[in-house]
């Protein structure tokens, strides 16, 4: 029998959350393994090379705040950072703290138990090997879990295909090529906008198009990038104070007290700044008032109307099922204009649904298209699908999928009542699921370390939240979505769940609230949790 090593803590991924995590609980003294399924660092910005992908985030308020060398040695090149950049700056990251020596990659967690007489976690991996620790931290992202859609001959294509989130390290010429894309949510429009460029017919499949604002992009001049230096802190101070973590907030007047044409004048300049500002800088009534949302839903519509030529394809483009803002606002470079070329046509399944993909192409109810190449953009099981794919049993072998079949239950999305020493970070219902990610990483990572600093320091070797906590927070993760226009389709609400109730999986409280709210639980002796 093949010995089970035995470490004070086992993270599970290597992305942004597991790289920091390492580093933090190495500082603690203790003994930690990483397990990562991909064969280096990185996490998303690992997985999803596909062509175009980049940060809707500003670059400098997305990279690791915790330390001045790296902020200090790491130049961003541009405003939104593209994929192979942001890759180069986590493996940067990953030699400057010396992490890969506690990495071990290539290496998918299948099972994880909780050993009650031992008070110890067992995992498994594919291949059998075991390992053991005292605690089991989990780091396996928002948006890991992809999702193929259920369309008949998926399989028959013969020509190359891939889903977005997989797409390969080596080189793709599209070049000429015919391809298609089937899914327009934010990697769909980054991919599209690329890949028109370059194919020779390019086809995009859209069920339910979705708002799309201008990025407005652009390289990062020295000046700037001196400034960048210069402001850091009041940068991270700013996504500290923001509702989503993001350097934008909203304003600060209410929507009824500015006049309509001054509030159209701000649409416009909102639509001409960088990133998120139309969005997470408007009105925050745009997303909670039906009038407010209705006038900034106008006014992006007309700008779609007068950038693409053709109006019957500018209406399709136009959605119909819900609001601007109240879903994931894709961010795009000239992704409207991509349907002025000859080259593009928007395929508008409403109207004419996918029948079948065959070895040659996609076939519609009226129509046939040839393919060379064929792109999945069809997204994630979000939050929990990254769970759901880990066969998770705590105490008197509690399935956690079962415990979850109704939605997520946990306490502020880091604990789970049954689940002792378990720590879920970005979990469901948790801040940094519904955040310029990286902000509320630390936060959580931070937060995390240090109870188990305390335990450590305490002696105590078991924590646990409570039932009636982790029922309070539940209430209260699905309470502060009243009121809020979100569309049930964003990729953040689950609707498939046992008895059919749709829930949301983040906690959209806001980020200074839930900051606030787990540094009182640890200051009132980590209220909520039973430590042993
Ligand atoms: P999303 O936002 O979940 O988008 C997935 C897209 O795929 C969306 O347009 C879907 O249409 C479409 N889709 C899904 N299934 C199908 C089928 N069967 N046929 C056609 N189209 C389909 O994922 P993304 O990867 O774009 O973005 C995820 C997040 O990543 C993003 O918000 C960021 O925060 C980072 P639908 O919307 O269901 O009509």
């Amino acid at each position: 029998m093949s010995t089970i090593e035995q470490f004070d803590a086992i993270v599970i991924g290597a992305g942004i959350a597991g790289m920091y995590q390492l580093h933090r609980l190495r500082k603690l003294g203790m003994t930690v393994r990483v397990f990562e399924t991909g064969d280096g660092v990185g996490g998303t910005w690992y997985w999803n090379r596909y062509p175009g992908a980049r940060f809707d985030s500003e670059s400098y308020s997305y990279g690791y705040s915790f330390s001045e060398e790296i902020l200090k040695e790491w130049k961003w090149k541009e405003h939104f950072s593209p994929q192979p950049d942001n890759e180069r700056y986590l493996n940067f990251v990953a030699d400057k703290l010396d992490l890969r020596r506690d990495i071990q990659f290539n290496s998918r967690v299948t099972t994880a138990r909780y050993l009650e007489d031992d008070n110890l976690w067992e995992v498994e991996l594919e291949g059998g090997q075991r390992a053991r620790a005292r605690f089991l931290i989990t780091a396996i992202g928002v948006l890991s879990a992809y999702n193929l859609p259920r369309i008949e001959g998926i399989d028959s294509f013969k020509g190359q295909s891939w889903h977005t989130a997989r797409w390969p390290k080596t080189p793709v010429d599209l070049k000429g090529k015919r391809v298609g894309v089937i899914g327009t949510g934010a990697t769909g429009v980054q991919t599209i906008q690329e890949v028109a460029k370059v194919a020779g017919q390019l086809s995009v499949f859209q069920l339910d198009p979705n708002w799309c604002a201008p990025l407005n992009n652009g390289p990062i001049t020295d000046e700037e990038q001196a400034d960048i230096q210069r402001r850091y802190p009041e940068i991270f101070q700013a996504c500290a104070t923001s509702f989503g973590g993001f350097v934008h907030n909203f304003q600060s007047r209410p929507f009824a007290e500015v006049p309509k044409e001054e509030r159209l004048k701000l649409y416009e300049e909102l639509y001409e700044a960088r990133g998120f500002s139309i969005w997470l800088g408007n009105f925050m009534e745009t997303l909670m008032d039906p009038a407010a949302n209705a006038e900034i839903t106008e006014f992006i519509s007309n700008k779609i109307r007068a950038r693409v030529k053709d109006p019957v394809t500018a209406d399709k483009l136009i959605p119909k099922t819900h609001g601007f803002g109240t879903k994931r606002v894709p961010m795009e470079t000239n992704y409207y204009e991509v349907y002025n070329q000859d080259n593009v046509e928007l395929v508008h399944l409403p109207d004419n649904p996918i029948e079948r993909i065959t070895p040659s192409g996609v076939k519609t109810r009226d129509s046939e298209y040839p393919l060379d190449v064929l792109i999945f953009a069809t997204g994630f099981d979000a939050v929990t699908g990254a769970f759901k794919r880990i066969d998770i049993r705590g105490r008197g072998g509690q399935k956690l999928t079962e415990k979850w079949k109704n939605g997520p239950e946990t306490y502020l999305g880091l604990q789970i009542s049954g689940f002792p020493n378990l720590f879920t970070l970005v979990g469901p219902h948790n801040a940094a699921s519904f955040c310029n990610i990286p902000r509320c990483i630390e936060q959580n990572v931070d937060w995390v370390s240090d109870c188990i600093g305390h335990m450590l320091k305490a002696g105590k070797e078991r924590i646990e939240t409570t039932a009636e906590a982790e029922r309070e927070w539940t209430r209260h993760a699905y309470e502060v979505t009243q009121g809020l226009l979100f569309s049930n389709d964003a990729w953040f609400i689950d609707t498939e769940t046992a008895d059919g109730i749709p829930r949301f999986l983040v906690y959209i409280g806001g980020t200074p609230n839930y900051r606030m709210k787990c540094d009182e639980v640890a200051a009132k002796g980590y209220e909520g949790f039973v430590l042993r």
